[in-house]
């Protein structure tokens, strides 16, 4: 076994059974024109985080443990997307329109892809969902099941909405999860610093928050 220091204490875990989710680093969330952007964020703040999430990734990869990229994208047909997601809010751009980046938000379309600095090495799993949490209408679960994970670190953003509602779904699902602190965000750092102590109050109700420095020292040891 081996040991991550994090908050609200150490976690333990067999790096046989160790896997990294990384939520939705697309370009619609992170680069000017995309989906966040059409909703008023300003996604300069996500961009900073590209290096940190590179080197939890790069450990992952010298550790040779599974990760999973995901991408919250619609088919081009539309049909899974829920008018209620579709209809939500004053955007001027909705799913599916057409913006500098292609179509926001839909599979295939330059601003639905992985940030270049992020792309997926051969063998990594790349998983589209259609909802906020990467078990909502995906075989995750049975992917992890299969690879014989339980011990999962997750990175990515938004903090509050896709990685804290992944988290919360796998959680309940019975793995234990670890959020990398600075290897997330938020377009809202209030959200983020709420997020964190939400899942990590109450003993852990949700589950562990460590930065990355020490999720490396811990695959390294
Ligand atoms: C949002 C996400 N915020 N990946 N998606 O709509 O957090």
């Amino acid at each position: 076994m081996k040991q991550i220091q994090a908050a609200p204490y150490p976690f333990d875990f067999d790096p046989a059974t160790l896997g990294l989710i990384v939520i939705d680093m697309q370009r619609d969330f992170i680069e000017p024109g995309g989906f966040g952007a059409s909703l008023g964020n300003d996604v300069s703040r996500l961009g900073a985080i590209v290096p940190i999430v590179q080197q939890l990734l790069e450990g992952f990869r010298r550790s040779g443990l599974t990760i999973i990229h995901t991408r919250e994208c619609h088919r081009p047909d539309l049909s899974d997307l829920p008018l209620s997601k579709q209809n939500r809010g004053a955007a001027d751009l909705r799913i599916g329109d057409v913006g500098p980046m292609g179509r926001l938000l839909i599979a295939g379309e330059q601003g639905a892809e992985i940030v270049p600095a992020l792309a997926p090495k051969s063998g990594e799993i790349v998983l589209d969902k259609p909802g906020k949490g990467a078990f909502c209408r995906t075989n995750l679960e049975e992917i992890l099941l299969d690879k014989k994970l339980q011990h999962l670190v997750l990175a990515g953003v938004t903090t509050e909405v896709c990685v804290q509602t992944t988290m919360r779904e796998a959680n309940d699902r019975g793995f234990d999860c670890l959020v990398a602190t600075d290897a997330t965000d938020s377009y809202f750092p209030a959200f983020k610093t709420a997020t964190i102590e939400m899942i990590t109050a109450q003993g852990g109700i949700v589950g562990w928050a460590a930065p990355t420095n020490n999720i490396l020292e811990a695959l390294n040891a």
